[in-house]
């Protein structure tokens, strides 16, 4: 089922469809002419293949680039939406731009993938609602270039809940997705869209087939308590088992 791309810009309807739902949509965020923007800036990056998704390409800190990856940062450290869904002084943790050619991305969110062998519970990216506010310790706004509309262009795909959930989505469904068709949402998005996510839903994307392009940019967001993924070099260089195990059933 795909869930439909509605924006609220009312407060309190944006806290509630963040908390229940695990991340806001804001359709057509970059108008025709910062798309084009973004886009330029886009393909003057340097790209490496992703460690742990062969299909992938990523360029890393794009906040430092100058003009308008660098303005964009800012805008988004800014925005009414980050200061709402983080809930207390924020910072940004990492930047990056995302280049996807093939295949399917494994279901990762905070550090559940990297926990999923063991009885721990990941607490790296919670979330709670307190007295009518909203506290997230990760929250990723990822900003979609290119129309992702069809299971074979790769939708954004997520476990329904799974932010809320105090059992483990991998202990539960070892074998992933393919067991639990019936909690598997995805995402429609239309080129300029941006979508403010909960890292604790745990989220992937579909298998892609198509030759089209699918370019998107993500700027992650968190308290100022909070510490990057690259401040732990060790932990973020790790493959885990599971997202492993996904990729060989998928085959
Ligand atoms: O490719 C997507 O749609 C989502 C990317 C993502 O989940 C990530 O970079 O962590």
């Amino acid at each position: 089922m795909s869930t439909p791309r509605e924006h609220h810009s009312d407060g309190n309807a944006a806290l509630y469809t963040f908390d229940c739902r695990g991340y806001l949509i804001h359709p057509r965020f970059l108008n025709p002419m910062h798309l084009a923007d973004a886009r330029q800036h886009f393909s003057q990056l340097e790209f490496i293949s992703d460690a742990w998704h062969e299909g992938q390409q990523r360029s890393a800190n794009i906040h430092l680039s100058s003009g308008f990856l660098g303005t964009l940062g800012k805008e988004l450290y800014r925005h009414p939406t980050t200061s709402l869904t983080i809930g207390y002084p924020h910072h940004l943790l990492e930047s990056y731009a995302l280049r996807r050619e093939r295949g399917q991305l494994d279901l990762h969110g905070g550090a559940a993938e990297f926990v999923c062998g063991s009885d721990a519970v990941d607490i790296s990216a919670r979330s709670w609602t307190h007295s009518g506010r909203s506290y997230a310790l990760r929250v990723k706004v990822l900003i979609y270039l290119d129309d992702v509309t069809e299971p074979e262009e790769g939708r954004l795909a997520y476990i329904e809940g799974s932010h809320k959930a105090d059992f483990a989505f991998h202990r539960a469904f070892p074998e992933g997705r393919r067991v639990a068709k019936d909690l598997v949402r995805t995402v429609e998005v239309r080129a300029g869209d941006a979508i403010w996510l909960n890292e604790a839903l745990l989220h992937g994307a579909e298998r892609k087939t198509s030759s089209t392009q699918r370019r998107l940019l993500a700027y992650t967001f968190g308290p100022t308590f909070m510490a990057s993924w690259s401040e732990n070099e060790e932990h973020a260089s790790t493959t885990s088992g599971y997202a492993r195990a996904e990729t060989e059933q998928a085959g």
